[in-house]
């Protein structure tokens, strides 16, 4: 078995039918299914390109997202930002074939009693892997509704337990230059940093995705693990990460740097705050038409009820 997981639950009771399906005709003919049993994490590092991925064993159902049409594996999979792997939406499935995610280690550090370097195994032994169908809206003003797979990030700091000093937490982002040609150039400031104030980051909804429709993610959606905050931008969910840090002053994000007065710290989706070069009011749902009619974007992306007190008091046009 890839990871140890509670043997109650089985794949098949948990994911729709026709990715149950198709998954097993993919595993079938990549004779995946002997390399899950025989190997682990470690045997799995071509979890890039634009393929199906191998799967994810005993992933809970929840009930986040239900009632959301899922945009396709393909949307998902080849409409990307991804700016290590260059800035167009096509280069990220096209250039993460060289990445690898195997051997794979997160350092945690910083205000925290325990410390520690994380393999995946390791990550995936903290809770048990849910299912959490979240809407995404990026900040350019499109939207996608995704299957992740993955863990409450609060398991995560639980595990190293957190000094009274930590009110941040900040993602560090590979920078692989031989494998990431977008790092070679100086486009960001590498290596793609994000952070999070600890309440949101302990947030029930705030998860580390290891994988999307059942599947350990393709390299272009942020393999091996990568954050998903759904109340916020796109750009707050930070992709391939491998350090973590507890801090106590709010740390710069790449962002941030990169243009202050457009990224703020927050970056909370809210349609009543414009980004200064654009409406942030409306969205357009990927897979839905070039000419459908977009939809309205909802505060704090829909997630309001849940979240909305974790601001309470806050000028949310001053923190944008
Ligand atoms: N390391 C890193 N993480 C990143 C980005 C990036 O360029 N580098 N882009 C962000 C942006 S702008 C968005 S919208 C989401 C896109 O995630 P997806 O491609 O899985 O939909 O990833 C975010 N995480
Ligand atoms: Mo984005």
């Amino acid at each position: 078995m890839l990871i140890g997981r509670p043997p109650d639950i089985v794949s098949s009771d948990i994911t729709p039918e026709h990715v149950f399906r198709q998954r097993r005709e993919l595993i079938k003919a990549a004779g995946l299914g002997g390399i899950l049993a025989l190997g682990g994490w470690r045997h799995l590092g071509f979890a890039a390109g634009t393929g199906h991925q191998p799967a994810l064993q005993h992933i809970q159902k929840t009930t986040y997202g239900r009632e959301e049409k899922l945009t396709s594996y393909r949307d998902i999979t080849s409409y990307n930002n991804f700016y290590e792997f260059g800035t167009s939406k096509e280069q990220p499935a096209e250039n993460a074939g060289r990445f690898k995610t195997a051997p794979w280690t997160i350092a945690v550090e910083g205000e925290v009693l325990k410390p520690r370097q994380l393999g995946m195994e390791e990550l995936m032994k903290l809770a048990p892997l849910e299912e959490r169908i979240y809407r995404m809206r990026c900040v350019e003003g499109w939207s996608m509704v995704i299957p992740w797979v993955g863990i409450p990030l609060a398991s995560l700091i639980k595990l190293v337990q957190p000094t009274a000093n930590a009110k941040f937490i900040e993602f560090i982002s590979a920078a692989d230059d031989a494998t990431m040609p977008g790092v070679r150039a100086p486009i960001l400031d590498w290596p793609y940093r994000e952070a999070l104030r600890l309440d949101e980051a302990r947030h029930p909804l705030t998860i580390l995705a290891l994988g999307l429709y059942g599947e350990m993610l393709p390299g272009q959606n942020g393999a091996p693990v990568r954050l998903v905050v759904p109340w916020k931008y796109g750009f707050k969910g930070g992709k391939s990460i491998v350090r973590i840090r507890f801090v106590e002053k709010m740390p710069q994000t790449t962002w941030m740097r990169a243009a202050s007065t457009e990224y703020g710290f927050y970056a909370n989706v809210n349609p009543t705050v414009d980004h200064p070069r654009w409406s942030q009011a409306s969205e357009r749902r990927i897979g839905t038409g070039l000419f459908t009619k977009r939809i309205a974007t909802q505060m704090f992306n829909g997630y309001a009820e849940q979240v909305g007190q974790l601001y309470t008091g806050m000028d949310l046009r001053k923190h944008f």
